[in-house]
């Protein structure tokens, strides 16, 4: 799959922790994609992704305008993203467990604190993950990111699986979009100024990645309330 063409650059994130370098590739004045920053955490997210899932179970989410979403949809933290007739919005508990969304695993927080700081934003603390599956063909439509109250912290976004072309616009739906290839392992941050740009996914190819099978898994990470 062809990458960004930007010039990766690498250095050390953290001088006092255990020595650790990503290439960190700038596609917005505040927004950047680590690569591979999610794959030393791998083995703990993996597990900690399995037992979220066996409390909160994908699902097939509808619009307000009536359309069921290609991506399976699931959530973590203090409030869970969903989507009905009734609107797009945040809530406390799992309208299909009828139960609190599950916790944000510590292995979660750990990487979506890291990937923050690597790119200033020191100090998030996420309350709300959503959890995306895509089989081949599904995709997300471009849209922006603005049910939460708090612009002010960054999206952070974990790609797992096999690979995707993310889509990164402007702030207006039909200004150019940046095609980014997101591979295994890949964490985009967007948050400042870039904050609500629109952005998505192209639909997804088939293939079959050794550790996850024929999906794409994608963890966004928010400050909702
Ligand atoms: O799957 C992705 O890379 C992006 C997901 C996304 O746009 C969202 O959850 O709002």
């Amino acid at each position: 799959m062809k990458r960004q063409s930007t010039t990766p650059i690498t250095f050390d994130l953290f001088a006092e922790e255990p020595p650790q370098s990503t290439a960190m590739e700038q596609i917005g004045p505040c927004s950047w994609v680590l690569r591979g920053f999610a794959l030393a955490e791998i083995e703990r997210l993996l597990p900690a992704l399995e037992d979220t899932l066996s409390k909160a179970p994908f699902r097939h989410m509808v619009t307000p305008g009536g359309f069921t979403m290609s991506a399976a949809l699931s959530s973590c933290g203090s409030f869970g993203w969903m989507t009905d007739r009734g609107g797009y919005r945040y809530t406390p508990i799992d309208p299909q467990t009828q139960l609190p969304w599950p916790d944000i695993p510590s292995a979660f927080m750990a990487l979506a604190q890291r990937a923050a700081g690597a790119c200033g934003f020191a100090d998030f603390v996420p309350d709300a993950c959503l959890i995306n599956q895509y089989i081949p063909g599904a995709k997300m439509s471009l849209h922006q990111d603005k049910d939460e109250k708090h612009y002010e912290w960054p999206v952070v976004s974990v790609s797992l699986g096999l690979p995707a072309i993310f889509l990164f616009g402007g702030h207006q739906r039909n200004d150019k979009t940046q095609r980014v290839a997101l591979l295994h392992g890949d964490v985009v941050v967007w948050g400042g100024e870039d904050r609500l740009r629109f952005h998505g996914v192209l639909p997804i190819k088939p293939g079959h990645h050794p550790l996850l099978g024929e999906q794409r898994i994608n963890f966004t990470f928010r400050r909702a309330h």
